[in-house]
């Protein structure tokens, strides 16, 4: 026999898993997948995988280059709606700003999906939303402006959904 508090959990996690404000088909599918960085700032902290992993006080870091970029293997094409990207909380907000946001289902055929421009504040959220129909397997997000920078998002967060429906 079901509870009202029962009935009530089950609402909050079905709000938890497709997250409030986006549409209940689209998941974050960046999601503990594989990162490649451009450059490591350090051989050991600060891996690409702390993109991914959901949690807001950490970060991936890139060596300091003209152009560094961090591209996201999300394993299959998809569906792509809507790439967020946060901005470590700590401190270093210049560390992402003028953004190149791509998508291609392969690395060598990147098509720009958004262009983020300027700075964001600490621990701020920049986004761009996909044209209609963007398909693909990778994202790329890279900084296109300055001499040398570095890149360290705290978190990239990808809506997407299937390309033939189903997970
Ligand atoms: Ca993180």
């Amino acid at each position: 026999m079901f509870s009202i508090s029962l009935v009530l959990t089950l609402i909050c996690l079905c709000e938890v898993q497709t997250s409030l404000g986006h549409h209940p088909d689209l998941k974050n599918v960046a999601y503990s997948k594989k990162v490649t960085l451009s450059s490591r700032y350090h051989r050991v902290h600060y891996p690409g995988w702390n993109a991914v992993n959901g949690v807001l006080s950490d970060f991936a870091h890139s060596g300091h280059e003209r152009s560094p970029w961090l591209r996201i293997d999300l394993g299959r094409n998809f569906r792509i709606h809507e790439i967020e990207v946060f901005a470590r909380s700590d401190c270093c907000t210049h560390q992402l700003h003028d953004v190149d946001v791509k998508v291609g289902k392969r690395t060598h055929r990147m098509r720009l999906c958004g262009h983020i421009t300027g700075y964001t504040r600490t621990g701020g959220r920049m986004a761009v939303w996909c044209p209609n129909h963007t398909v693909g397997r990778y994202v790329q997000i890279q900084i296109v402006k300055g001499v040398s920078n570095y890149l360290s998002p705290a978190e990239v967060v990808v809506w997407g959904k299937p390309v033939h429906g189903g997970f």
